[in-house]
């Protein structure tokens, strides 16, 4: 699973009418697409899936925000996915992200920094799966 990743757009991302834009700069960074889904996340769901932070401040304020408007939930395929990808999106925070990633381009917050990439080889797989079944990936 070394060469997956799995990322979603976020509600702000969306929202503004980013989404064109984020998916063209993963395509030619590179990226295949390997599953997609345009979604919209209960707020049930987005706390299962943010279940690691429950103890954080910011934890309401994260389930209520990823779950105020449509995602794009992907797969995406590159040699070295995780780290590349996190390359890709720059820093949590986007004001301290590096020139031309994404959430440098598109991102106005901590909270709502347009995009998420997995961390780990471990969670692209756990975060894939709650996402995509077998008959939806490729
Ligand atoms: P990242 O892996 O870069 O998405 O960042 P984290 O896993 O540290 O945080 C997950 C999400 O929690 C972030 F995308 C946004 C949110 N967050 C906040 O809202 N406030 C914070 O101080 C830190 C994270």
């Amino acid at each position: 699973m070394t060469n997956r990743t799995f990322t979603m757009i976020k509600p702000d991302a969306t929202a503004k009418g980013h989404t064109g834009a984020i998916l063209d700069q993963i395509v030619k960074a590179g990226f295949t697409i390997k599953a997609m889904k345009w979604t919209k996340l209960t707020p049930d769901k987005a706390g299962e899936f943010y279940e690691v932070h429950k103890e954080r401040p910011f934890y309401s304020e994260l389930v209520q925000f990823m779950s105020s408007g449509p995602i794009v939930a992907a797969i995406l395929e590159k040699e070295n996915a995780v780290a590349e990808f996190r390359k890709l999106i720059g820093a949590t925070n986007p004001a301290q992200a590096d020139e031309g990633t994404i959430r440098k381009n598109f991102a106005t917050s901590v909270g709502e920094n347009a995009v998420h990439g997995s961390d780990s080889d471990e969670n692209a797989n756990i975060e894939g799966n709650f996402f995509f079944s077998l008959l939806e990936r490729f």
